[in-house]
C-alpha cells in the first residue's frame, strides 16, 4: 500500500529545534522557532493560568465531550476580546465563533468552510508569509496567490506594492492579513495604512481572513486588534478572523483557538454557524476540554482577567526592552545598520541576514535562525544577548 509513498519535507523551523536539541555544544541559543521564552530561558506557565488549573483540578470534573463548537463561555469572551467588548457586530449577533484546535485549527477550518461556498477559491497571502499558510490553503484546495508585502531594502513595508497588488485581485479573491506582529518579517501596518487596505478590499469586493496569532504581544489587546476593528466599522458585510491564544496565553500545547465569522445579519450568521459546526464535525468532531476551560477560566474572572493582562504586558515589554538591547549592543560592536531591528513588532525580525550568515550562526556559534533570516527576539535574554550579539556582528563584518 505504501510503497509508492516519498519521503516529504518536514517542516523547516520545526526541523530547527530538533537539530538545537541534538546539539550538545554548551551556550547554544535557539532563535528559530516562534516561541516565547522567559528572563531564564523557560516556557512561562502565567500565574493566572496556573490558578485556573489548581481550581479545576480541585473540582476533578467529568469529561464529556465539548459542543462540536467548544465551550460557550470561551466563544463569547473570544469574541469580546477580538472584536471589543462594546462591538456593535456582537451587539448584532453578526459573529459566528467556534472554538478550534489552536489558530492552526482556524484557519483549516475556515479553508475548508470557505471551499464550499465561495465561486472561486482564491487566498492571497503576503510575500513572505507564515509558510503554513501556504500550506493550509492549499491542501484545502484553494490556489494561493501573493502580494507585495516586505522591502527587504529598507527592512519596513513595501505599502504602495501590496496595494498595487491587492488592486490587481479578483472580485472574491481571500485575503490573509496579519492582524499584528506579522510572522514572520515583524513588520506591520499603521491605523492609516490598515484604512487604506480595509477600503481598497471594500471597492475591489475581496473577503478579508484576519490571521491574529499575536494580540497583546505588540502595544496592547485593543491597539494590537486595529485590524479587525476597522474592518468591523467599515461597513463590509463580511470577514473572517481566526485567533490563536498559543502565544498570549503561553499555552501553545494546549492547542487553543477560534474562528469567527462576520455575517451580513444574525441570520446569516446563524446559517454560517451551522455549516462551521459541520466541516469540524467532518474533521475532528469537537475540540478538547482542558485548554479551552483555562482560557475561560481566566478571561471569565475580572481578577484573573487583570492578572493575565499583566502578565502580557510583562511579555510584550520584555520583548521591546530585547530589541532595544540588541540594536544599542549590536550599534557598539560596530553593527549599526540593524536599527530597524527596533521598529519591528512582535516576536520575531527579519534580520536581513543571508542564509550563508545564517549557516555560520548555526555551525560557528550554535546559534539557531531560520534560513531566510528570521530570528525570534522573544528567545533572547539578558544571559545570551552578548553571545548572539557578538556572533552577529562576526559574521556581518
Ligand atoms: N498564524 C500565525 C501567523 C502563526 O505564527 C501561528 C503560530 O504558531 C499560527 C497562526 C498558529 O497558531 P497555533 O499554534 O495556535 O496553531
Ligand atoms: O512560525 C513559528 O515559528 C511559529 C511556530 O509548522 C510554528 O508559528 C512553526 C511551524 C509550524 C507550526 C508552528
Amino acid at each position: 500500500h505504501f510503497a509508492a509513498v516519498e519521503m516529504v519535507p518536514g517542516d523547516p523551523i520545526l526541523g530547527l529545534s530538533e537539530a538545537y536539541v541534538a546539539d550538545t555544544r554548551p551556550g547554544k541559543v535557539n532563535l528559530g522557532v516562534g516561541i516565547y521564552y522567559d528572563e531564564q530561558g523557560r516556557i512561562p506557565l502565567l500565574r493566572a493560568v496556573r490558578e485556573v488549573e489548581q481550581a479545576l483540578a480541585l473540582e476533578a470534573k467529568p469529561r464529556g465531550y465539548l459542543p462540536i463548537d467548544g465551550l460557550a463561555t470561551y466563544n463569547v469572551a473570544t469574541q469580546k476580546l477580538v472584536f471589543g467588548e462594546d462591538s456593535p457586530l456582537l451587539a448584532a449577533g453578526r459573529v459566528a465563533t467556534a472554538q478550534t484546535i489552536g489558530g492552526s485549527g482556524a484557519l483549516r477550518i475556515g479553508a475548508d468552510l470557505l471551499k464550499q461556498v465561495l465561486p472561486i477559491a482564491k487566498i492571497a497571502i503576503s510575500n513572505p508569509s507564515w509558510e503554513n499558510h501556504r500550506v493550509v490553503f492549499g491542501s484545502a484546495g484553494f490556489e494561493v496567490l501573493t502580494y507585495a508585502y516586505y522591502d527587504a531594502a529598507t527592512h519596513g513595508l513595501d505599502f504602495p506594492g501590496m496595494l498595487a497588488d491587492l488592486g490587481k485581485l479578483e472580485p472574491g479573491t481571500v485575503v490573509l492579513l496579519h492582524a499584528c506582529c506579522h510572522n514572520p518579517t515583524g513588520v506591520d501596518l499603521n491605523a492609516e495604512q490598515w484604512q487604506q487596505v480595509v477600503e481598497l478590499v471594500k471597492e475591489r469586493k475581496l473577503l478579508p481572513f484576519i490571521d491574529m496569532a499575536y494580540q497583546g504581544f505588540d502595544v496592547g489587546i485593543d491597539a494590537d486588534a486595529t485590524a479587525v476593528r476597522l474592518f468591523a466599522a467599515s461597513g463590509i458585510e463580511a470577514f473572517i478572523v481566526a485567533n490563536s491564544y498559543s502565544k498570549s496565553f503561553s499555552l501553545y500545547g494546549e492547542r487553543v483557538g477560534a474562528l469567527s465569522v462576520v455575517g451580513k445579519d444574525r441570520d446569516e450568521a446563524a446559517r454560517v454557524l451551522s455549516l462551521v459546526k459541520r466541516t469540524i464535525r467532518s474533521n475532528y468532531s469537537s475540540p478538547s476540554t482542558h485548554g479551552g476551560a483555562l482560557v475561560s477560566g481566566v478571561l471569565n474572572s475580572t481578577e484573573l482577567k487583570a492578572m493575565w493582562e499583566q502578565e502580557l504586558a510583562e511579555m510584550r515589554e520584555r520583548i521591546h526592552a530585547m530589541r532595544a538591547g540588541m540594536v544599542e549592543k549590536l550599534a557598539a560592536a560596530g553593527a549599526p545598520q540593524f536599527a530597524f531591528i527596533q521598529e519591528q513588532a512582535g516576536m520575531f525580525s527579519y534580520s536581513g541576514l543571508t542564509k550563508a550568515q545564517v549557516d555560520r550562526l548555526r555551525e560557528e556559534y550554535a546559534i539557531y535562525a531560520v534560513g531566510t533570516g528570521r530570528i525570534c527576539v522573544a528567545a533572547l535574554n539578558r544571559a545570551n544577548l552578548d553571545t548572539v550579539v557578538n556572533a552577529v556582528a562576526a559574521v556581518s563584518r
